[in-house]
């Protein structure tokens, strides 16, 4: 991290002294001496009793982030006594993921701490930097989704929000991806193994899960007992959500599913030790594993137990804490709830909460269906992140009747009662009910989750506004039909502090240095760069920090790796979850085109590249491992290849993770967002690029379509079919056509099929033939690679202008203020939650 940073203008950290600074926090008076330096010591003695030179870098990391959560703790409290006083309305966060990455840095980072936290450390003789990378990511999530949900808390808590994420504390995180002979490996993430400094178990806030049946040994094999109903525990632990400024500290609320303590002594006792104790094991193997699979929800028992224990839990909590909040003497008004919570579901995942809402309100709470069923709607919403029909979760109805059989009832009520509506507005639209219909009949009757979500909430939005288009014009249109003030747009963003500040020092100080820091905390304020493109002073100062950002990165990977690369060529970069409809390949038949181009002419001019891809395939995604061990070969060969050294490299970076992207994006020249245009929602990792002072290439689709209008269309190099062309031409299309009259396709495609990646490994790309010839090219990856070259070249004859380069960075960073996580907040605040700050005096 860099001493030098400019502080914030909420604090002058720089020049204000480690006690003062612990006072601002209210650690000054408390039981200790108010010295962060007596902070760290005491931690590092008396957590490990043990003598304080002989513990190891992992202890000092444990000690730092001990004292920083000393630091934190009683703005934490004094955040939560807020809320509890004013009762404002609350936003609830719901998501099966939260990929938080490492707290250490940003936490000191939002505190602005850190110019004084390396002072100490250097005073101490810390190595800050091998002290952060002691923390494990805490990879709770597979992607975007999860990331956002990260990011969306980090702004709820910058904004002063009273909000609370809600979430599940896997034991095991995204698998941790080793590659093999160039193909990909899973390893468990034991990332609890050591003690997490950042999590604090609240065992006295614990609630109550029940099911409707239970588990039994019986002859060695896990069995359900139909109807004899059981229950789990759910244990909250909860972590500091830091604002930029340290003044709000929200929580995230992760719960752990653990077994109530009255087993079967009996059983016990007649030696029966295993059966006696498979309860406890089925209900604590429960939030053990995150799902990795982030493109089929392909029948997973286990995956469906994990959502409702999620919903089980926090409407549980929430419940409980509007109860103790409302009522005066007698019970709480009810008729309250909407005006002092909001709950958002992050996809259907946590879908589960209109029934279990509508349970509570009619069993528990007693209130009439007409009731119960306002009160529902009006607190819940819902965000859909997908249009993959296979990604569109759909539970078995007979899941339902056996684990949930009361939420079953009240769906199928739901549904009826629906259904009487939709036939009494369409009466002579039969084809109709069997689409909207929150049932999916067939050989085995399924539970339409988007439809639950969509009929009973009171918003439903997309994450970009050609996703939020197509959600409602297509995937669900007679839907929209019918509630056409339910569905809005909501474009993601990401968060600042992370993504620039944090992540990439020298830009950021160039930024600051120019326009001040009010970007930080309102990001809009990048317009102001928008002259400064025509400023050759400021041009080279953010070139420069690129410069700075890539050599930063290339040292990093050789001492972490052992690999070679060249700041000095063009990093170009493509760093998203492998899949199909990303197509990685396209990327990769780029390479082998330009591959072809210098193989057949040594001499010609072309700047020289490094390619980076980096991503993980879900374990049983073959084709996406095929894919990842396509681009390992290809890089292996490259390499190997004198004709092309020095001109061409590519390079697969194992385990993409936050910590990976918060490197690889600073350094990252040319960001590849070239999904088939209609198939990625939004993208996030764009936005990233963009404000890292990247050129994006890329196809019409998710947010980057707006990314190129707020940075100009002419600052971007946009390519490729349309959505609706990529509609229109799918009944027609031919991959064929392209191999047969494009003679750069042949060749690449003929090379690869040679065997030239895979000389000694006959055969293993012949899936790639499938999916990109005689399968008939589903992504369409032949129909936009002329095109793909095409901006390429023109991406290539810009930089020959680096002046004119330059330029157009500063106009994309002048452009992507509207990508701030902030300003989507901001958007939900105001428009679907109507919630508003509650500042923490
Ligand atoms: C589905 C499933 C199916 C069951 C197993 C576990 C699992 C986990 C995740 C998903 C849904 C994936 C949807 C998703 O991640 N969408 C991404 O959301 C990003 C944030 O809105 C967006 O930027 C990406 O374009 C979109 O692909």
């Amino acid at each position: 991290m860099d001493s030098d940073r400019p502080a914030a203008g909420t604090a002058t950290p720089g020049a204000a002294d480690m006690g003062k600074l612990l006072q601002q926090y209210g650690c000054g008076p408390i039981r200790f001496t108010g010295s962060g330096d007596a902070l760290y010591e005491r931690h590092l003695m008396f957590d490990n009793v043990a003598d304080r030179a002989a513990v190891g870098p992992r202890e000092r990391y444990e000690a730092v982030a001990r004292s920083v959560r000393d630091v934190l703790s009683q703005r934490w409290v004094r955040t939560e006594q807020t809320y509890e006083r004013e009762n404002p309305k609350r936003v609830y966060y719901l998501s099966m993921e939260f990929l938080i990455g490492r707290s250490l840095a940003n936490n000191v980072l939002n505190l602005l701490l850190d110019p004084v936290v390396e002072r100490a450390a250097v005073g101490k003789g810390l190595d800050w930097l091998a002290v952060l990378e002691q923390e494990p990511d805490a990879g709770l999530g597979n992607g975007g989704l999860g990331r956002l949900a990260a990011c969306f808390i980090d702004s709820m808590a910058t904004m002063e929000l009273p909000a609370m994420g809600y979430g599940l504390r896997y034991e095991y995180g995204i698998f941790k991806q080793t590659i093999r002979d160039g193909w990909q490996h899973e390893r468990p993430d034991n990332w609890l193994r050591r003690p997490d400094p950042w999590e604090i178990a609240r065992p006295d806030e614990m609630v109550e899960v029940r099911l409707g049946c239970s588990f039994e040994v019986r002859g060695g094999t896990l069995g359900v007992v139909v109807g004899r109903p059981s229950s789990l525990l759910g244990v909250p632990y909860d972590r500091p959500v830091v604002g930029y400024g340290g003044k709000t500290v929200n929580t995230l609320r992760l719960w752990v599913a653990a077994a109530p303590d009255d087993f079967d002594f009996q059983a016990f006792s007649a030696g029966e030790f295993v059966s006696a104790l498979a309860e406890r094991l089925t209900a604590e193997s429960l939030t053990r594993v995150l799902y990795p699979d982030d493109s089929t929800s392909m029948g997973q028992g286990l995956r469906f137990v994990q959502e409702y224990f999620l919903v089980a839990c926090s409407l549980a909590d929430l419940v409980r804490r509007f109860r103790r909040r409302n009522s005066g003497r007698g019970d709480p008004d009810w008729s309250a709830l909407p005006a002092k919570a909001a709950i958002q579901l992050n996809d259907t995942h946590p879908g589960l909460a209109v029934p279990e809402l509508m349970r509570i309100l009619l069993d528990d709470v007693r209130l009439d269906w007409d009731q119960a069923w306002d009160l529902t709607r009006r607190t819940l919403a819902y965000t859909n992140h997908t249009l993959l029909p296979e990604a569109l979760e759909k539970w078995p109805l007979p899941w339902l009747a056996l684990l949930l059989p009361r939420h079953l009832e009240i769906i199928l009520e739901i549904n009826r009662r629906f259904l009487d509506e939709v036939r009494a507005r369409f009466p002579d639209d039969g084809g109709r009910i069997g689409r909207v219909s929150l049932i999916e009949e067939g050989a085995e009757r399924r539970i339409r989750m988007a439809n639950l979500a969509i009929v009973g909430s009171h918003s439903t939005n997309g994450v970009a506004a050609i996703h939020s288009h197509l959600l409602r014009t297509v995937t669900v249109k007679d839907l929209a039909e019918m509630f056409p003030e339910r569905f809005s747009n909501k474009t993601n963003g990401v968060t600042p502090r992370r993504w620039l500040l944090l992540a990439n020092p020298p830009l950021a100080r160039g930024i600051t240095g120019a326009i001040g820091d009010g970007w930080i905390t309102d990001l809009a304020e990048l317009e102001k760069l928008k002259p400064l493109a025509d400023d050759r002073g400021f041009r080279d100062t953010i070139i420069r920090a690129k410069r700075e950002a890539k050599s930063r990165f290339a040292d990093w990977l050789r001492s972490a790796s052992g690999i070679v690369v060249d700041p000095d060529t063009i990093f170009d970069s493509q760093v998203k979850r492998i899949h199909e409809y990303k197509r990685q390949l396209l990327n990769a038949l780029r390479v082998v085109v330009l591959y072809n181009r210098l193989r057949e002419n040594p001499d010609m001019e072309m700047a020289p590249r490094t390619f980076f891809f980096s991503g993980k395939a879900a374990p049983a995604y073959h084709l996406a491992k095929t894919i990842i061990k396509f681009l390992n070969n290809l890089a292996g060969t490259i390499d190997g290849d004198p004709a092309v050294r020095g001109r061409l490299k590519v390079v697969f970076l194992p385990e993409y993770c936050v910590s990976l992207a918060e490197r690889l994006i600073p350094a990252t020249d040319v960001s590849n967002q070239i999904s088939t245009a209609g198939y990625e929602a939004s993208g996030t990792s764009n936005m990233k690029f963009m404000m890292n002072g990247a050129l994006t290439i890329g196809t019409r689709d998710g947010a980057t379509i707006e990314m190129a209008e707020a940075a100009g269309e002419e600052n971007f190099f946009m390519f490729g079919l349309t959505a609706e062309q990529v509609a229109g031409s799918r009944s027609w299309y031919d991959p064929r056509w392209h191999y047969d009259n494009e003679p750069e396709t042949r060749a690449a495609l003929d090379l690869i099929f040679s065997e030239h990646f895979s000389r000694y490994e006959p055969g293993v790309f012949d899936p790639l033939r499938q999916t990109l010839l005689t399968g008939g090219d589903h992504y369409m990856h032949l129909a936009d690679l002329t095109a793909y070259l095409e901006a390429d070249r023109r991406l290539l004859e810009l930089y020959a202008d680096p002046a004119g380069w330059a330029r157009k960075v500063v106009l994309n960073l002048a452009g992507s203020g509207k990508f701030s996580s902030d300003r989507t907040i901001a958007e939900y605040a105001a428009e679907i939650w109507d919630v508003k700050p509650c500042p923490v005096p």
